[in-house]
């Protein structure tokens, strides 16, 4: 469907309004928070605009004379794909909270001309196809360049210096109260670079999300560093403000280490620029550095934690950065060994900024911001207590926990407006839209069997939505009085979608030795993309559309079960699946997921969570309880002393479970038509030099072979069921980004929340 040119228009009109009265209403008294993100996903903007315009407002008589299906509407808007997951989502429901709550903030990113690929199947196997967001000259029609506040970034030395033009594209996000605020997408202008340099290679700044060349990589991230730095100090300054004020002027929030480099380029420009002559310098440099910036960690996989060769920085980016970075390293040293006599040398050690060559990002980062936070309760303990133990006995102060949360209004208010209805109706306001904590108030209704029934029909209705999605998409039956189980997220062996598998594979079996296996039908919904490198994840893929054709060309299976992989999940699928999910997986092994996000989107619906006790469904588990979700698996202090003591065993559990080794042995004994040995080794014998089945796939088997049996009994009582999906909506306030948001200001942003 091509979208209602007139629409578009309209559309844009409301964000161009909105943006210049943001423009004429910028508070230059107060205090600016950047939010600097390599990733962003806002979804389609026709979404992100139409969802907090007033019932009032003109444009919806327009939409109505148009006669326009918003469904329809939304899957066909392009999304701006400049993300991958979990963080970038994160980014966008930040953004959409400050516009609500009228905090002044503002995201920085790139502008990629190719964002994250489109997924195809094609054969049983993901393609990767490039996703086109923009339109045939590179326009994006929801964006406003602003040329005038462009920042020229240097790279490289002497004769080889090249200069690049950043250009910032403005986005505009509105908020439920008609404000709002920008993100900031940068794109190359104007090279400069000198006779026998290639300026292509500059070029590639703003080509791809996460692209494969480390050069290129580099290059982005320091190209988005220093243009916001830039930014900050030109803006500071152009107040009449003096360049020791930038700590009252500015946050400068480095979101994971993508941009870290901000802080050496900072005390570069301040050392080179503004301080020289002054025998303080460094210090006044460095304690401006240290009320400046501040840092959130998104996870503890070792392999996430950037590291970048020193020679790397010194030769591509202006020689200072490199001794910058040196001398943060060498005072470090000085400082802590000073400072902190109780710990060991080899808990400096781990410290340091400068580690054979490698710099640490992330040591560097929690060395000069003033706050340091994790995602979730449990993953700030691990931060604390383990991965950053010696930083945390060095500098507890600085150490904090924000757990994530999502935009009720995206996910709620708008995804599922036969439930915002009811909601309102049972409130008996929309209030509870922009105060989430009303939502308890439906706990009085949880008991109420008129209520209950309103709220299995809203999921019904989702549920045929969905299911004539994905007939039309993949050509798959799914009746809709089958249980949704649903898992949607990026394809990771720590998110364990080979847990799931393995399951459905055990169900086959189950079914086919006894046609007469009572269980309550149950389909299997899966949606995710898997990095285009990433082998076992593209074979975890491979697996799951293996697994499709199996059960759902088996007669005797199809009865009870159903399998479905969404194609080319995204936000726009999101909100589409995630109304109608009965069941909301969050398997991962416990201590590795720093929170989810997509848990809370499922939870806010009413889907009843099954999984381990990571990342924040810990938090989720608080305010449900036993009854209002599924929990299995190990718990994060074992898996970490398993870790610690290499004493887990994979063959173990898959000795002693024959229908566990059964459903093993058939990944590559050509029951499934095809071989999947890698993921077969993975379990029993460990890839690329980790130990045997790293996440603790077979160990956890059981135990979750037995909440699903919980389930699906659970289901047959509607009634209960329905009373822990009211409860689950009603709960689910606590993880609305507006919470979030709010606590960033109080304990680190330090601006208030709200209008002043
Ligand atoms: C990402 O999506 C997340 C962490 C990363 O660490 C990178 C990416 Cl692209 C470098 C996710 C976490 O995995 C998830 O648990 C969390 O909810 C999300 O960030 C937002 O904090």
């Amino acid at each position: 469907m091509t979208i209602d040119q007139k629409l578009l228009l309209e559309v844009r009109e409301a964000l161009r309004n909105r943006l210049d009265e943001y423009i004429r209403n910028m508070k230059f008294d107060s205090k600016q928070v950047l939010y600097v993100s390599m990733e962003t996903m806002p979804g389609s903007t026709i979404a992100n605009t139409l969802m907090n315009l007033p019932e009032d407002d003109p444009i919806w008589q327009k939409l109505q004379d148009l006669n326009i299906n918003y469904e329809d509407l939304v899957l066909s808007d392009p999304e701006p794909a400049l993300g991958n997951g979990g963080l970038g989502r994160l980014t966008a429901c930040i953004a959409e909270s400050c516009a609500t709550g009228d905090v002044p903030l503002s995201v920085n990113t790139l502008r990629y001309r190719t964002g994250l690929f489109r997924q195809k199947f094609v054969n049983g196997e993901q393609v990767e196809v490039s996703d086109i967001w923009c339109d045939s000259s590179g326009n994006y029609f929801f964006e406003f360049p602003l040329p005038q506040a462009a920042q020229r970034v240097e790279f490289g030395n002497g004769n080889n210096k090249v200069s690049v033009e950043m250009i910032p594209c403005l986005i505009p996000q509105i908020g439920a109260g008609g404000r709002c605020v920008v993100t900031a997408a940068c794109k190359v202008g104007e090279i400069n670079a000198p006779y026998g340099v290639d300026p292509e290679l500059y070029r590639r700044i703003d080509e791809q999300l996460y692209c494969e060349d480390q050069f290129t990589r580099l290059r982005q991230e320091y190209a988005l560093s220093s243009f916001t730095v830039k930014s900050a100090i030109r803006s500071c300054l152009a107040k009449g403000h003096r360049i020791e004020d930038l700590p009252n002027d500015f946050c400068l929030h480095i979101n994971d280490t993508h941009a870290s480099l901000m802080i050496p380029e900072l005390l570069r420009i301040l050392l080179d620029e503004h301080l020289q002559g002054r025998y303080d310098a460094w210090d006044v440099a460095w304690d401006i550095a240290t009320r400046t910036f501040v840092y959130t960690n998104h996870t503890i996989m070792a392999e996430a934690l950037e590291k970048w060769p020193l020679w790397m920085i010194e030769q591509m980016l202006p020689y200072r950065i490199g001794q910058m970075i040196i001398e943060i390293d060498r005072r470090m040293m000085e400082r802590l060994t000073r400072d902190n006599p109780q710990l060991t040398s080899k808990q400096i050690e781990s410290m340091r900024v400068i580690q054979d060559g490698m710099v640490h990002m992330a040591n560097m980062d929690i060395f000069t911001a003033y706050s340091v936070n994790g995602v979730a309760k449990i993953h700030t303990q691990i931060l604390c207590q383990r991965e950053l133990n010696a930083f945390w006995l060095a500098m507890p102060k600085k150490f904090c926990n924000v757990t994530n949360g999502v935009t009720l209004r995206k996910f709620l208010a708008f995804a599922n407006p036969g439930l915002r209805e009811l909601i309102t109706k049972l409130l008996g306001s929309d209030t509870w839209i922009r105060d989430t904590t009303k939502l308890r108030e439906l706990l009085d209704y949880a008991d109420d069997s008129s209520v209950q029934a309103s709220f299995l029909e809203i999921r019904h209705a989702e549920k045929e939505e969905l299911a004539a999605f994905i007939k039309e998409q993949r050509g798959i039956d799914i009746p809709s009085d089958f249980i949704f189980d649903v898992q949607i997220k990026r394809i990771h062996m720590y998110k364990r979608q080979l847990l799931n598998c393995l399951h459905i594979i055990y169900l086959y079996n189950q079914i086919l030795n006894d046609p007469d296996f009572d269980m309550v039908p149950t389909a299997f919904i899966f949606g995710g993309k898997a990095a285009s490198s990433y082998r076992q994840a593209k074979d975890v893929i491979r697996l799951i559309l293996r697994l499709e054709k199996i059960v759902n060309e088996n007669p005797i299976v199809s009865r009870k079960m159903r399998v479905a992989f969404v194609e080319n999940y995204n936000v726009s699928k999101a909100m589409l699946m995630i109304p109608a999910t009965d069941v909301s997986e969050q398997i991962s092994t416990a201590s590795t997921e720093a929170s989810g996000t997509g848990n809370m989107k499922l939870m806010l619906n009413g889907a009843l969570t099954l999984g381990t006790l990571d990342g924040a469904n810990v938090e989720i588990y608080e305010e449900v309880g036993d009854k209002g979700m599924f929990l299995f698996g190990l718990h994060a202090d074992e898996v970490l002393s398993y870790q610690a003591n290499g004493n887990y065993c994979s063959w173990d559990a898959y000795k002693k479970n024959p229908e566990l080794k059964k459903a093993v042995d058939m990944l590559v004994d050509g029951s499934l038509g095809d071989n999947f040995s890698e993921l077969y080794n993975e379990l029993l014998y460990g890839e690329y030099g980790n130990a045997p089945d790293r996440f603790f796939v077979l160990k956890d088997f059981e135990s979750y072979v037995k909440a699903h049996r919980h389930v699906r009994a659970f289901y047959k009582k509607p009634s209960e069921w329905a009373k822990q999906s009211i409860r689950n909506v009603a709960l689910a306030g606590r993880f609305s980004s507006d919470r979030m948001v709010r606590e960033y200001c109080e304990k680190v942003w330090k601006i208030p929340y709200g209008k002043v």
